[in-house]
């Protein structure tokens, strides 16, 4: 693959390397980073890597994110990973940088890198960092396997999705074989704190259903302060939904504390990231995000969505 090879040649040619997430970083996005912090940190250990932009609370596990100045950009190569719209960059100072490589797996809605590698059949951008390193012989340790390994397990929904092949396994397991205790990331990721089970419960008895096929549930700012979680934990819940029968489709509207509203949708069949790009968003076919100024804006949205779920065919 001529572009890994062009991706691997200018990582050697770049004394500091910075690596760039999307906001509201899931396990995938800081397992890429950390991940691919590590490789370089391992094979190059005289290059200076940072990995930049937010952190998330039930993924400090991972590690902890640096804080760069905008002079460490200045002849720089910034590595963005898995990032579908440049907007969405949790750090947007890529662009004070020398060089730009985006390593993804969204479906492709635009170009903001200098190289672009973009598999959207993959499971995890993870999953593709991983396949860098063992297709060309760069060193990885322990930490860098967990973290790629959770990106992996976060992305497929712990192995659930179709978005899994066989290289996901074969991926996963040369990740094991370095000594990963899947158990252990299984601990960190399933832990809830009482505040978030008990909005999972609110979830369950309160959600919306549109004519039997698709669910939603709404997280005001009232919920999210009354439950006493974080963001993240909220938005967390879109996952409570996948369940119910004859459900195709199900969204979980998030408010955030400027009032604007932030999309989560998932799919079992129709495709829906044509719907978020028309709100503002975009991801995989399966699993999109999107973004709504106010509440007045969730009617026509459903409209639409009932529009893509009744004129789907197996
Ligand atoms: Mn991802």
């Amino acid at each position: 693959m001529s572009i890994i090879k062009d991706i691997v040649k200018k990582i050697k040619e770049y004394d500091t390397i910075i690596i760039h997430g999307h906001e509201h970083p899931d396990g995938d996005c800081l397992g890429s980073q950390f991940g691919l912090k590590d490789i370089i940190k391992a094979t190059w250990p005289n290059k200076k890597v940072y990995a930049v932009g937010e952190s998330s609370d039930y993924l400090a596990f991972m590690g902890e994110v640096d804080v760069v100045e905008d002079d460490t950009f200045k002849g720089a190569l910034s590595i963005i990973v898995d990032l579908a719209n440049a907007e969405r960059a949790s750090d947007k100072r890529f662009n004070l940088s020398a060089f730009r490589i985006r390593i993804d797996h969204h479906i492709k809605i635009e170009t903001f890198a200098d190289i672009e590698y973009v598999d959207d059949k993959c499971s995890s951008c993870a999953e593709i960092i991983a396949n860098i390193a063992f297709d060309n012989k760069l060193k990885m340790t322990l930490d860098g396997a967990y973290a790629l390994y959770t990106g992996i397990v976060t992305d497929t929904g712990r192995f659930k999705f179709n978005s899994i092949t066989k290289r996901t396994f074969d991926t996963a397991g040369r990740l094991l074989d370095m000594g990963i205790v899947p158990q252990d990331i299984d601990n960190n990721l399933a832990a809830d704190t009482p505040e978030s089970l008990k909005l999972k419960g609110y979830v369950l008895s309160n959600f919306e259903m549109v004519d039997g096929k698709f669910a939603y549930i709404k997280m005001t700012r009232d919920i999210i302060e009354r439950f006493g979680v974080t963001d993240e934990e909220a938005a967390n819940n879109v996952t409570m939904l996948s369940t119910i029968k004859g459900v195709l489709t199900w969204a979980l509207f998030i408010e955030y504390e400027d009032h604007k509203l932030k999309i989560r949708i998932r799919s079992k069949g129709p495709r829906i990231n044509d719907l978020a790009a028309k709100y503002n968003g975009g991801g995989h076919a399966m699993a999109s995000g999107a973004k709504m100024n106010s509440w007045d804006d969730v009617e026509p949205f459903i409209k639409d969505m009932m529009e893509v779920v009744n004129n789907y065919t197996k």
